[in-house]
C-alpha cells in the first residue's frame, strides 16, 4: 500500500492528479522539466524534483529519470497520466520490476492493447464488434493480400498494428493502389514503431467516434461508464467531448457497455480505461483501447458523479471499486471543449505569456486548468490550457451554460482556439448532434472564422 504518488506529467492533469491525491490523504511528488519549475501542481506538491531539460525526450519520456526520481523522494506509486510514458508497456514492467506501483493497467495488457493486432483479434475472440478486416497481419504474398481486400471490401484501409491514434494509415479505394499502399505503410511503420506489421479494414466512410469508460479492480469487478462522442476533430485533435453521445440508443449502449466489460475480465484489465469505437448506420465497430485516463474523462464524472481519477488510485492501491454496476446512472448532459494555446484559423502553437486568466463559473461549470496570470505557456510540449465543462439536466441547457462560460473566460495575452469553440456552440451540426469525424474539417475548409457556415 503506497502513501506518496509521483505524477510523472506536467499541465492540467498533474493538476488533477494531485487533488485526487489530496483528496485521499496520498502525499505528492512532483517531477518537472527546467522549464517547467513555476507549473501550478509544482507549487502544490509536497516535494518537487528537477528531472532535466525542457525536451520530453530528456524529461518525462525518459524512464530512468523518473525511476531515479521515484527513489530519490521515496514515491511508491508513479501516476502517468495522459500522453507521455502513459501507454508505454516497457515503461509499466519497469515500474513493477523496480517493485513500485503503476497506477494503470498491468504491463501485460498495455502491452496486448498497443499491438493493434493483437488487441483487435482479443477483442473479436471476447465477443466485441469489430469493423471487418483482413485476419490477422498481412502477409507477404500479394495475391493473398489482394483476395483479402476483396473480400473484405473496397475502399479499404491499411493500418500499422504499431500505429493507433491517427498515426500510420492510408485509405485505398481501388486495387491499383493496394500494393504501394501496404509497402509504404510497411516502411513507414518499420521506422516509427519498429513493427512493419501491418493490416486491413474495410474503411467506414462517415462514422462517428463514440467511445466507452471501463474501470476494473484487482478483485474481479468490471463496471463500464457509459459512452462519450468526440467526433468534434481536426486532425486526430479532439476539439470538444461531450456524453451522452446525442440519438444513442441507451440498450445499444448497454450491451456494447456489458461487451467491453467482459473483454475486460478476458484480459485481466485493471483501472481505467476506453474503447474506441467508430459508429455508423446503427453499429458499432471496435477500432483500439486505450489504456490510460483520458483528456475527456471529466465528462463521464459529471454525467455519472464518479470521480475516475480517485478510483483509479484506490484501485491501484488494491481497494475494491467503491460503487458497483447497478449505482452506475447517468445524470443529464456533459460538454467539454478543449481550449488550446494554438491560433484557431491555423492551428499552429502559439506560446506565450498568460496576462489574464479569469476561469468561468456558475452552475453546471467545472474548469480543470493549470493557468495563472503570470504563467507563460512553454513551447516543447501539448498547447492544451484549460479545459471547460458544462453540466446540466438537459443537452440544450448544457449548451447554453457552455456558452455562457465561454463567454465569461477571460484569457489575454495568449491566441487560443476559445473563438472557434464558442462559435462551434451555435453551428447548426453541433447543435443537431449526431455529426460524425470530418464534420469540423468541413468547416474548417468552408472558413468557419469568416461566418459561412449557418448557425442556429
Ligand atoms: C478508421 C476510419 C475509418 N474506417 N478505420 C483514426 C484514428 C484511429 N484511432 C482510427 N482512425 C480511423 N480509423 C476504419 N476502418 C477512420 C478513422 C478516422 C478517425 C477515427 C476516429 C476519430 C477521428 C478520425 C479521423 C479520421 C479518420
Amino acid at each position: 500500500m503506497f502513501d506518496t504518488v509521483l505524477i510523472a506529467n506536467r499541465g492540467e492533469i498533474a493538476l488533477r492528479i494531485l487533488r485526487a491525491c489530496r483528496d485521499l490523504g496520498l502525499r505528492t511528488v512532483a517531477v518537472h522539466s527546467d522549464v517547467d519549475a513555476n507549473l501550478r501542481h509544482v507549487q502544490l506538491a509536497d516535494q518537487a524534483l528537477c528531472i532535466g531539460p525542457g525536451p520530453a525526450a530528456d524529461s518525462y519520456l525518459d524512464p530512468a529519470r523518473l525511476l531515479r526520481a521515484a527513489r530519490l523522494t521515496g514515491a511508491q506509486a508513479i501516476h502517468p497520466g495522459y500522453g507521455f510514458l502513459s501507454e508505454n508497456a516497457d515503461f509499466a514492467a519497469a515500474v513493477e520490476a523496480a517493485g513500485l506501483t503503476f497506477i494503470g493497467p498491468p504491463s501485460q495488457a498495455i502491452r496486448v492493447m498497443g499491438d493493434k493486432v493483437a488487441a483487435k483479434a482479443t477483442m473479436r475472440a471476447a465477443g466485441v464488434p469489430c469493423v471487418p478486416g483482413s485476419d490477422g497481419a498481412l502477409g507477404h504474398d500479394r495475391a493473398e493480400v489482394h483476395e483479402q481486400a476483396r473480400r473484405v471490401g473496397y475502399p479499404v484501409i491499411v493500418k500499422a498494428a504499431g500505429g493507433g491514434g491517427g498515426r500510420g494509415m492510408r485509405v485505398v479505394r481501388d486495387a491499383a493502389e493496394l500494393d504501394d499502399a501496404v509497402a509504404v505503410t510497411r516502411a513507414e511503420a518499420a521506422r516509427a514503431f519498429h513493427n512493419a506489421e501491418v493490416y486491413l479494414e474495410r474503411f467506414l466512410e462517415h462514422p462517428r467516434h463514440i467511445e466507452m469508460q471501463v474501470m476494473a479492480d484487482r478483485h474481479g469487478h468490471v463496471v463500464w461508464l457509459g459512452e462519450r462522442d468526440c467526433s468534434m476533430q481536426r486532425r486526430h485533435q479532439k476539439m470538444i467531448e461531450e456524453a451522452p453521445a446525442p440519438g444513442l440508443d441507451r440498450d445499444d449502449v448497454a450491451r456494447l457497455g456489458a461487451l467491453c466489460a467482459a473483454a475486460c475480465r478476458v484480459i485481466g484489465y485493471v483501472g481505467a480505461g476506453t474503447f474506441e469505437f467508430l459508429y455508423e448506420n446503427g453499429s458499432f465497430y471496435f477500432i483500439e483501447m486505450n489504456t490510460r485516463v483520458q483528456v475527456e474523462h471529466p465528462v463521464t464524472e459529471l454525467v455519472t458523479g464518479i470521480d475516475i481519477l480517485r478510483e483509479q488510485i484506490r484501485v491501484a492501491q488494491g481497494h475494491p471499486l467503491s460503487f458497483a454496476q447497478s449505482d452506475v446512472t447517468l445524470n443529464g448532459h456533459a460538454i467539454e471543449c478543449r481550449i488550446n494555446a494554438e491560433d484557431p484559423t491555423s492551428f499552429l502553437p502559439t506560446p506565450g505569456d498568460v496576462a489574464a486568466w479569469v476561469s468561468p463559473g456558475g452552475p453546471g461549470i467545472r474548469v480543470e486548468s493549470h493557468l495563472y496570470p503570470g504563467y507563460a505557456v512553454p513551447p516543447h510540449y501539448d498547447s492544451l490550457v484549460a479545459k471547460i465543462l458544462a453540466h446540466a439536466p438537459t443537452r440544450d441547457l448544457a449548451i447554453r451554460r457552455m456558452q455562457g462560460a465561454l463567454a465569461e473566460t477571460t484569457l489575454a495575452g495568449l491566441t487560443t482556439t476559445l473563438p472557434l469553440q464558442q462559435r462551434l456552440m451555435r453551428e447548426v451540426g453541433f447543435r443537431a448532434g449526431g455529426f460524425d469525424i470530418h464534420h469540423l474539417e468541413r468547416l474548417i475548409q468552408d472558413g468557419w472564422h469568416q461566418g459561412a457556415q449557418d448557425e442556429a
